[in-house]
């Protein structure tokens, strides 16, 4: 199962076929190193988030008045477009593709992904959606309009009648990175599934693995109905067909199904490789084994598997039949079984553990405790009757975003601070991780928890002007969002800071087990000079037992 040949990769003790040019140019280059193209997705998602963040800040400041003063109604529906569909197709996703291309291969034990030229070509592909987004600025119309969710008819509306409306190119820019995202999934579950160390059965790859295959499933499962979804709308709009124009016969709603039977389960495309973060960090900062290993490792397919069967959830105001209701309100209260068990399964760990305070732990903590929130608001949201109360309101707005800041970001800053000395060789500076996290804790509760009072008492999302008695609520969301917008300011200074002058980190700062904390930091190309054995389960705090049998080999020693 190990050192297969595959071409790029090379086999052990030979010169790989591609040197990567030295220094930062490699991060330029179409480089077919793992390693290499996980920093390329982590830094080029980042720059996205920056760019969402802003598009952030602009809504922020509109709404932190009643009146619409700022900017127009259609740059006001450009901005809510475009923030949500950067943030989640260019920062969320490939975020946590980065990482996951990052930290797989070392996990598991291999010299790299299973097809690494597939593996740069799905990366490339992330720019160009990037381009193509922002290039819709430029348009004569503008900027798509219709929300991430691009329902008909609102998304079938071409007023300026151009074929390459900002709409036909938002519809192109997603098919796009769809693809990426499929290459990806087809590499993540043929490198886990075929190309672990021996030693290194299903029960023995850390958690983190478990829940990046069972999110790569889910891509592989759903995400050609989007793609079919999103095809077909596209010649709605550009060559006239009528699959879900109702002006000629066709049936809006079915889109909802497309859209949904993918988007749905794409939340747990974003959050399952948090919870894996969250398991991996919370026994090194406590120094314990993960509580109930398997039963979390196993719960990561379980979310995945439910995730597929809920929704509807979404439709409830749809039109959907009663009965129909009652069963997707059914299935979606089931996914708080596996999650609950998570949940528990940390709060345990945690249990007389020797909690070490860093970065790292103090942002998985954090991460853990909103989403604890996140997930009450969820149950609330999957029941019919507060569903059709709160449908289209800031409650929506509130919740998803205690899920994909407060949860799935916060995260990702756990898992980028934790491997930082591992992917630079650097540690960061404490301090300003220290405040990154404060800043960022404080402001996301600001933010985002004023917005479920003000969807309980009515304020619809989507608007740039309301009733002037929302109006307190909105300035403390507003302050909220400037303070997380200055958050990132600590955060981009520390990483910048020690990565061009941050003291050595040695190879396994934070005393961790694990595959990736054996070799040097940062590792070498092809990660091992010889391919670990592995003999133990991971997370053996406390046990005193060898990870694997060729410690030395594996370092070159
Ligand atoms: C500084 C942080 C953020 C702030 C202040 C913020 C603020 C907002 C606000 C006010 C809206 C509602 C706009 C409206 O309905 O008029 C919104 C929508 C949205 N946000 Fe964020 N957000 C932030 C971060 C994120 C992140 C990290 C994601 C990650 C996926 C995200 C995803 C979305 C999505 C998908 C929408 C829905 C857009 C739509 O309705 O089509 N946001 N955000
Ligand atoms: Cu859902």
């Amino acid at each position: 199962m190990t050192n297969i040949p595959v071409e790029g990769i090379g086999i052990p003790g030979e010169k790989p076929k591609f040197q990567p040019p030295p220094g930062w140019k490699r991060y330029f280059s179409f480089s077919t190193d793992h390693k290499v193209i996980g920093i390329q997705y982590l830094v080029t998602s980042f720059t996205f988030f920056l760019i969402g963040g802003f598009l952030a800040m602009i809504i922020r400041a509109e709404l932190i008045t009643p009146e619409s003063d700022l900017i127009d109604r259609t740059l006001y529906n450009s901005m809510f477009t475009m923030h949500g569909t950067i943030m989640i197709f260019l920062w969320i996703f490939p975020s946590l593709v980065g990482l996951s291309n990052y930290l797989v291969p070392l996990m598991i034990g291999a010299r790299d992904m299973a097809f690494p030229r597939l593996n740069a070509a799905a990366f490339w592909l992330i720019p160009v959606v990037g381009i193509l987004l922002m290039a819709s600025f430029f348009l004569p119309d503008g900027t798509a309009q219709a929300g991430w969710w691009v329902y008909p008819p609102v998304s079938l509306q071409n007023p300026g009648g151009h074929l390459i409306s900002g709409q036909a190119v938002w519809i192109l820019a997603v098919a796009i990175s769809g693809i990426s995202s499929i290459m990806g999934a087809v590499n993540f579950v043929a490198t886990i599934v075929k190309m672990r160390a021996p030693g290194m059965t299903f029960f023995r790859m850390p958690v983190f693995v478990w829940t990046v295959l069972s999110a790569q499933l889910i891509q592989l499962t759903a995400l050609p109905a989007l793609t079919a979804g999103a095809v077909m709308l596209l010649f709605d709009l550009t060559v006239g067909t009528s699959f879900f124009n109702s002006a000629k016969g066709g049936n809006p709603v079915l889109f909802q199904h497309f859209f949904w039977f993918y988007s749905h389960p794409a939340v747990y495309v974003m959050a399952l490789p948090a919870f894996g973060i969250f398991s991996e960090v919370i026994p090194v900062y406590a120094r314990k084994p993960l509580f109930g290993y398997k039963v979390v490792a196993v719960s990561s397919l379980l979310i995945a598997g439910v995730s597929l069967l809920v929704w509807v959830h979404h439709m409830f105001t749809s039109g959907t039949p009663g009965w129909m209701r009652m069963i997707f309100m059914l299935s979606s209260m089931c996914v708080g079984v596996p999650t609950g068990i998570k949940i528990f399964a940390w709060t345990a760990t945690l249990w007389k553990g020797k909690i070490r305070l860093q970065t790292p732990m103090l942002f998985a903590l954090g991460a853990v405790l909103m989403f604890l929130f996140a997930g009450i608001t969820g149950i609330m949201l999957a029941s019919v009757p507060i569903d059709i109360h709160v449908n289209n309101t800031y409650f929506v707005v509130g919740h998803f975003h205690y899920v994909v800041y407060g949860t799935v970001t916060m995260g990702l800053f756990a898992g980028i601070y934790h491997w930082f000395p591992k992917m630079t060789g650097r540690m960061y500076y404490e301090g300003l991780g220290v405040l990154h996290f404060w800043l960022a804790f404080i402001g996301t509760n600001l933010n985002f928890l004023p917005m479920h009072p003000l969807g309980l008492q009515g304020m619809l999302r989507r608007v740039s002007s309301y009733d002037p008695e929302y109006a307190f609520w909105n300035v403390l969301a507003s302050l909220g969002a400037f303070l997380l917008g200055i958050s990132t300011l600590p955060f981009i200074l520390n990483l910048l800071g020690a990565w061009v002058q941050g003291e050595k980190a040695p190879d396994n700062p934070w005393r961790a087990i694990g595959l990736e904390w054996l070799v040097s930091s940062p590792p070498p190309i092809e990660n091992f000079a010889e391919i670990p054995i592995v003999v133990s389960e991971p997370y053996g705090y406390g046990k005193d037992e060898p990870l694997v049998e060729n410690a030395a080999a594996v370092r070159g020693e």
